[in-house]
């Protein structure tokens, strides 16, 4: 998968791009980033990106034409895929909120253009010409649109095959399912006075399958009960949540 990064910041995204597993994909040209800094589109010799905002108020703007010239170039480089064209996709507070089905999703696109703002945000013209989508990781706002992006990008970058274990794979298909992970262990046996649960030492597969679904639906329904509404169980996670019901004297599941 190919993306493009229009950001100021450029050198940021080594973070992702020359370490750990992502490393690894854009070695193996799984993944492939390519920057497009609007910097190098300014016209004026002090190489001018942002301007006070019309209207007054605190901060700067960025300006609109480096902005399009910039994206002008990442499209220019972009696959020429005759399915689709890439995305063009703005990290943004105001955006719709990012997950796991959308990291999925994405995963399949040939390529798609992230747009890091810094400052106060970007002149709206660009945004109402140029930008698909708005895209936010979560209701809080940082300096500049790069960490999201990173953010983004490792969790799309995940799904690409190749990048991680095979076994990896399968066991993110647990998040998207929509309940939380269950406990990991390793050795030591005992920690602390704390052992590791007996049946996980057992080798009884089918035991352990059940623990673990077991564990993962409790820390859900606890943890995050929001991830559980509105849906349809199978008949192994309804006989683990009526038990637990029952044994806590509330009202059992339909
Ligand atoms: C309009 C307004 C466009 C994303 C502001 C761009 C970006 C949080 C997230 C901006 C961000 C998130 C200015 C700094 C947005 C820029 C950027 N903060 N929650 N900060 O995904």
């Amino acid at each position: 998968m190919w993306i493009g990064i229009i950001s100021l910041l450029p050198q940021m995204f080594q973070a992702v791009t020359e370490y750990g597993v992502l490393a690894r994909a854009v070695r193996q040209g799984i993944l492939e980033v390519e920057h497009f800094n609007p910097r190098d589109y300014a016209e004026d010799r002090h190489r001018t990106v942002d301007d006070r905002p019309y209207g007054g108020g605190a901060g700067m703007v960025m300006m609109a034409d480096p902005l399009r010239q910039a994206l002008d170039a990442a499209k220019a480089r972009a696959p020429q895929a005759a399915s689709a064209k890439c995305p063009v996709v703005l990290m943004s507070p105001q955006g719709a909120q990012f997950d796991q089905e959308r990291a999925l999703q994405t995963s399949k696109l040939e390529g798609m253009i992230i747009i890091c703002g810094r400052y106060e945000g970007l002149d709206e013209r660009f945004v109402t010409r140029y930008v698909d989508e708005e895209c936010s990781i979560g209701d809080y706002v940082v300096s500049g649109g790069e960490l999201p992006a990173m953010i983004v990008i490792d969790a799309i970058a995940r799904h690409l095959p190749g990048t991680l274990g095979n076994h990896l794979s399968v066991q993110d298909e647990s998040y998207l399912d929509g309940t939380l992970d269950y406990p990991q262990y390793t050795r030591p046996e005992s920690f602390e006075d704390d052992q590791v649960p007996e049946v996980l030492m057992s080798g009884d597969h089918r035991r352990i399958g059940q623990f673990r679904r077991r564990a993962s639906l409790l820390r859900t329904l606890q943890r995050r009960p929001d991830l559980l509404t509105g849906r349809v169980f199978s008949e192994e996670d309804r006989l683990i949540l009526n038990e637990w019901f029952a044994l806590n004297e509330a009202e059992g599941l339909e």
